[in-house]
Formats: structure tokens, C-alpha cells, sequence
């Protein structure tokens, strides 16, 4: 399929908006607004409970319709359906990209190499609706025979990020009575600063690993089976009550020192980025319990059905994918910013950094030729308000053109007084400022002198996205995820990428392997790394106690 699509730059529609780009890039959406009266309402798409309004962008029904004719000339109905399909799409790594299975219904039948894995993903399910619910109600006890209050989730990278963001942004559904942290970082401040105000005998370890080897997290587990058992007296039963594990590696497990019974399985067909929705949302699960879980599975899998089956002309994931590559590969943005007015959230951008970045940022298409074009943007943000008193300056006044993702819920979790009319009215204005500005006339007419009048005039004309809902819920997070994830699809597509690897990470974790001893050795031994390297490791091994 894949070879019978011109290279990217050579579709037609790509030329086209090449031409189109040249007719468009001058216009402001003061002028769009104007002719349009009816733009703020055309320019918007719902579903399920979410609404985009993309009025805001830079493009006109034209720039639609050829970005359309891109997604379609790029087969991306077909990739869709070979996605939820099981095809093995990640081709460096020949795996199928099946974190749409971990939503679907019970029912369901997903067949990855002439199995159905549906029934596999549903006894994980099962099980992490029983564990949760014995160290919840305190009848699974630790060691002691003390209950469980606190659980400390072990994991880095994509085992790490989704829990701590989806934790965050359920807290309000959460266990009060309970305390959740997560320990990523090999930096042992980390662990130490998570468990310091912790009694091992009330502490649970979940130790989340894919593959059970990576560094930081077996360095970490390590800490954590020492500190427990220099607490509880030296006996290895009492790590099987404090520890299990979810990854697809039982052999590790168990050297480890985990009961098997007590690992929660998942799959290489779900990559670490798109998991936290599987057993890596154990911690998740245990927050906020079995129901709100399932609200979350729901709400993915709501969002799934949606980008699967709705015209892409109407379906959120294919349009905002395909304005970030609007904007990406024509109008040369770097970045996208997403902005969440809401403080649950505060860790959303953070976790999109890792779903978009690590997906995207490839150089390589997928016939292993080096792309001519520009790939995946930086993703960043902060919530609003607190931003506004920051960086806002540059996407307002500043020279480089950033999209914006607002994201805002018309109830808060947490009413008080007038806060969220406040808070609401911060994001309308914001975008609204951003889209249309003001010009030097209306500074003037203010009273500005004249040689203020550069300093105050807003440009305008920066595009935004609004992402509307009622209310934070488990099921509007899990189809927020969800419409990011495909998002992230639609664009790799389109750059012909593997969205589903991640080798770029591979060459620092080697070398890092190599450097260590290098540090720890008592003798002297010979560098052979570059000067600066060498004098580097140098200075650490005179200033290190
Ligand atoms: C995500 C990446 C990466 C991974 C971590 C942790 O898509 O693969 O972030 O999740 O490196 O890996 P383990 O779960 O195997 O420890």
C-alpha cells in the first residue's frame, strides 16, 4: 500500500496547498470573521460530549478540502482500519499497534497473530478490579498485617507519565485516605523524597516495566526492596505483600522476588507511550476505583469509535492532526502549545510531550529515506491562568507562529465563588486576543502616545484551537487521550513515519551503559571518548564524595 503513495511532496493535494499557502498566508481572521458571520459555528465539530471549535485557524473551507484530499491521497482510511485492524503497522519493530484493543468491548474480536486477544485483555481487566479492590477495602494486608495506605508506582517514560497524569487529573475521584507517588527518576532524590514520610509495613510497590530491564526502574525497585526490608526485618516474604508488577516479562519478575500470581500481564502490541490504559494504570485504578476506570476505558473507547467511523470532515482526531500539519509543514510552526484552564490537567502537557514527541519526531520515512520535510513539532504548555503571567508574551507580541490548544470545561470540580466564571473568561479572552488582536488605530484612539503605539499594537492572527467539554470526568480524560493519540496517528501518516518506535532513545541509554564503570572504577582507567566527554568524566571522578 504504502509504495503505491507518491512521496509526500509529489501528492497532489501537497502542491496544492503549496499554491493555496501563497493565497492564504496574508489573510488575517479578522477578515475570515468578518466575511464569515457564521464562521465561530461552521468551523466546529462534537462529539460524544466534546466540542472543537477550530474557527480560530487560518484556513478557509479550501484549505479544508485540500488537507482532506492530502489525508485522503495519503491513505488514511485504510491505515486506520489497518490499525484497529491489527495489522502489524509498526514496521521497524513488525508489531501491531493495538492500544485501541485495551478499550474495546469484551465482546470484541481483535485477532493479532490468529488470536483473539480481547479475552487476555479482559482477565488482565478482571484482575485489576479484584486486586484493587482487595487493598482498597484493607483486606489484602502488608506484611505486618498493617492495611495498605500508600502505593508508589516504580516506572519511567511511558510507564510512568500516564499514571502520574491520569492521578492528577482524577484526584478529585480518588481515595483521599490513600497516598499515591510515583518514582521515576534514577536521581535518588526522587525515591527518597517519595518515601520519606512513608511506613513500609502501610506501603505498596508497584513496579511498572514493560520489559523488566530498564535501568532506572530496576535501580529504583532495588531501593525500594532494600528500604522495605531493612524496615521489616530482612525477610524476603514480605516483598511478595509490598511489590507487584505489571510488564510482559514473568522470568524478571520472579528473579526479582515477585510472585507471579501478583503481575499484571500486557502485551508488545501496546507501546509504552499509548499503555495507561492497560495494567499500567494500576495505580490508576487503585486511585480511583474499578467504576471510574471503566468511565476512563469508556471514554477512549468512545473517541476510538468515533475517529474510526465519522467522515473525516467531521472527526476530531483527523482535524486537528491535519491543522498541525497545516501548520507544521506550511506555515514552518515548531511548536504547538496546549493550554489547559484547568489545574487537574497541570501534568497533561507534560504527558503529551511524550505521546506526540516520541512518536513523531523521526527523520526516517517508512521506506528507510531521510524525510525532505518537516516531521513532528515540539508540544509544551502549562496551564492557564499561570502562563498568561509568562511565556503568553511570545505567542502574543513574539516573531514565531504558535498554535494553541485551549481546553476548557464549562463546570468546575471545585466551585467557589467566581472562580471558574473568571477562569473561563481568561481562556475566551486569550484566544480571542491571540485571533484578532489590535491594531494601531485602536491603540491610538486609547490615548497611547505615539511612541507607545508599536510596543501595545497585538498583531493578531495567531490561530487556536478550543477543546470544550462540561466537566473533568474519567470518561471526557479518556476521550481528550484518545483524540490526542490519534491525532498523533493522522500526522505520522501523512509524514509517512512510524509513529509506533522509538530508536532515538536508544543511543544515550548505551553509552550511559559504557560511562558507569567508568565512574565507579577506583583505578585509573584510559578514556576513549572526545575530549570533553573525557574531561568530563574526569572532573566527576575528582568532585564526587
Ligand atoms: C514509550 C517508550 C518508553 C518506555 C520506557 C519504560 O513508548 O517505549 O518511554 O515506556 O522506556 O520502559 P519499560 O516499561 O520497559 O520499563
Amino acid at each position: 500500500m504504502t509504495s503505491r503513495i507518491p512521496y509526500l511532496t509529489e501528492r497532489r493535494a501537497w502542491k496544492a496547498l503549496e499554491n493555496h499557502y501563497q493565497e492564504i498566508r496574508d489573510i488575517h481572521l479578522r477578515d475570515l470573521f468578518h466575511d464569515d458571520p457564521k464562521r465561530g459555528e461552521n468551523f466546529t465539530a462534537e462529539t460524544a460530549g466534546l466540542y472543537l471549535d477550530y474557527s480560530k485557524n487560518r484556513i478557509t473551507n479550501e484549505t479544508l478540502r485540500l488537507l482532506l484530499q492530502l489525508a485522503d491521497e495519503s491513505g488514511l482510511r485504510q491505515k486506520i482500519n489497518a490499525m484497529f485492524g491489527g495489522e502489524k503497522i509498526n514496521t521497524t519493530e513488525d508489531r501491531a499497534v493495538l492500544h485501541t484493543a485495551l478499550r474495546a468491548p469484551k465482546e470484541s474480536s481483535i485477532i493479532v497473530d490468529g488470536e483473539n486477544v480481547a479475552p487476555g485483555i479482559h482477565a488482565v481487566l478482571d484482575k485489576m478490579t479484584d486486586f484493587s479492590k482487595r487493598v482498597r477495602s484493607g483486606e489484602w494486608k502488608g506484611y505486618t498485617g498493617k492495611r495498605i495506605k500508600n502505593v508508589v508506582n516504580i516506572g519511567i517514560g511511558g510507564s510512568d507519565l500516564g499514571p502520574v497524569m491520569a492521578y492528577e487529573a482524577l484526584k478529585y475521584y480518588s481515595d483521599r485516605e490513600m497516598r499515591f507517588r510515583f518514582v521515576s527518576n534514577v536521581d535518588g532524590t526522587d525515591f527518597v523524597e517519595a518515601t520519606r514520610d512513608l511506613d513500609p509495613a502501610e506501603t505498596l510497590f508497584i513496579v511498572s516495566s514493560k520489559t523488566f530491564t530498564t535501568l532506572e526502574t530496576m535501580t529504583n525497585a532495588q531501593s525500594a526492596r532494600d528500604w522495605l526490608m531493612s524496615s521489616l526485618g530482612d525477610d524476603i516474604k514480605a516483598v511478595a505483600r509490598h511489590f507487584v508488577a505489571v510488564s510482559t516479562n514473568a522470568p524478571k519478575v520472579a528473579e526479582f522476588g515477585i510472585d507471579t500470581a501478583n503481575m499484571f500481564e500486557f502485551w508488545d502490541w501496546v507501546g509504552g507511550r499509548y499503555s495507561m490504559d492497560s495494567a499500567i494504570g494500576l495505580s490508576t485504578i487503585l486511585a480511583i476505583d474499578p467504576d471510574n476506570f471503566q468511565a476512563l476505558l469508556d471514554g477512549f473507547h468512545q473517541m476510538d469509535e468515533h475517529f474510526r467511523t465519522a467522515p473525516l470532515e467531521n472527526n476530531l482526531p483527523a482535524i486537528m492532526g491535519l491543522l498541525t500539519v497545516w501548520y507544521s509543514n506550511f506555515f514552518n510552526a515548531e511548536t504547538v502549545a496546549v493550554l489547559p484552564y484547568e489545574q487537574y490537567l497541570k501534568r497533561f502537557p507534560a504527558y503529551l510531550q511524550q505521546l506526540t514527541m516520541e512518536s513523531n519526531g523521526k527523520h526516517t520515512a517508512l521506506d528507510g529515506t531521510q524525510v525532505t520535510y518537516q516531521t513532528g513539532p515540539i508540544y509544551w504548555g502549562e496551564p492557564g491562568t499561570n502562563g498568561q503571567h509568562s511565556f503568553y508574551q511570545l505567542i502574543h507580541q513574539g516573531t514565531r507562529l504558535i498554535p494553541c490548544d485551549f481546553i476548557a470545561f464549562s463546570q468546575s470540580l471545585n466551585a467557589l465563588g467566581r472562580h471558574h466564571d473568571i477562569l473561563l473568561a481568561n481562556v475566551l479572552a486569550q484566544a480571542e486576543a491571540l485571533a484578532f488582536g489590535k491594531d494601531a488605530d485602536q491603540v491610538r484612539a486609547e490615548g497611547t502616545p505615539d511612541e507607545l503605539v508599536p510596543h501595545r499594537v497585538f498583531e493578531g492572527n495567531r490561530p487556536s484551537n478550543i477543546l470544550f467539554a462540561k466537566q473533568l470526568t474519567p470518561e471526557i480524560l479518556g476521550k481528550i487521550i484518545a483524540l490526542y493519540e490519534h491525532s498523533v496517528f493522522v500526522q505520522g501518516v501523512i509524514w509517512n513515519i512510524d509513529s509506533f518506535d522509538q530508536w532515538g532513545v536508544e543511543l544515550g541509554k548505551v553509552l550511559a551503559q559504557k560511562i558507569l564503570p567508568e565512574l565507579e572504577t577506583k583505578t585509573d582507567v584510559k578514556l576513549e571518548h572526545d575530549s570533553s566527554t573525557n574531561n568530563l568524566i574526569n572532573r566527576y571522578r575528582r568532585l564526587r564524595r
